[in-house]
């Protein structure tokens, strides 16, 4: 934003940055909003963020940012009870936070939140066809979590992609339901 504000104008990025953009002819608010996409993921579908006590973190995020409760559920596979929270509704599907909350200490959100505390836990991208990107992405050498996708929230197939393999990011591709 470029006000005329003495405090933001210092914070412009430098006149010879700017003309070099223009130069190339790529108007700075495409370059930012509309960058090129993925061939492979449509979305981000959640962030999934660990919890100690999910009803408590349901209404912080209700109270604080105003978001509402799309599903919850309890997933004895995974070991959480978890809610989605709609953040945006979009043509390929909705984007949500996810919280999370361990209902066994020895689950991989347990674990996460033994070591860690609560916080970011993993990105869930939406794909097409959750079978072909794993496919996909184990050609590259990633270390797939789950060879075969699982059941996830909202009824969407997902899998996990091991974070030693993916810059620490615990990263999850959700096929979601097609409406
Ligand atoms: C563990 N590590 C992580 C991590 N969890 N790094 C980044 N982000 C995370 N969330 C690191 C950890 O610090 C260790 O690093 C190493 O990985 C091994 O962790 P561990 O817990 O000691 O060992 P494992 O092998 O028992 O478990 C790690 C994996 C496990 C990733 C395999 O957490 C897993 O299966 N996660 C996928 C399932 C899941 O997270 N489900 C809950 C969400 P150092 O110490 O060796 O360096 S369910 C969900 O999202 C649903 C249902 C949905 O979206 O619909
Ligand atoms: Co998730």
């Amino acid at each position: 934003m470029f006000c005329n504000n003495n405090v933001i104008l210092r914070q412009m990025p430098p006149r010879g940055a700017v003309r070099v953009w223009q130069h190339r002819g790529i108007p700075a608010r495409h370059t930012r909003e509309r960058g090129s996409e993925s061939a492979m993921f449509t979305r981000i579908d959640h962030v999934g963020i660990a919890v100690r006590d999910l009803d408590k973190a349901i209404t912080w995020y209700e109270t604080t940012f105003g978001l509402t409760v799309t599903a919850t559920e309890t997933n004895e596979e995974q070991g959480v009870r978890e809610a989605m929270l709609l953040v945006a509704d979009a043509a390929p599907g909705g984007s949500y936070v996810q919280l999370l909350e361990p209902i066994r200490a020895d689950s991989p959100v347990g674990k996460f939140l033994a070591r860690n505390g609560e916080g970011v836990h993993h990105i869930g991208y939406g794909v097409n066809d959750v079978e072909k990107a794993l496919a996909a992405i184990a050609e590259q050498g990633v270390r797939l979590v789950d060879k075969r996708p699982r059941h996830g929230s909202m009824g969407a197939s997902i899998a996990f992609l091991h974070p030693k393999d993916t810059g620490g990011v615990l990263t999850e591709l959700v096929q979601a339901v097609k409406h």
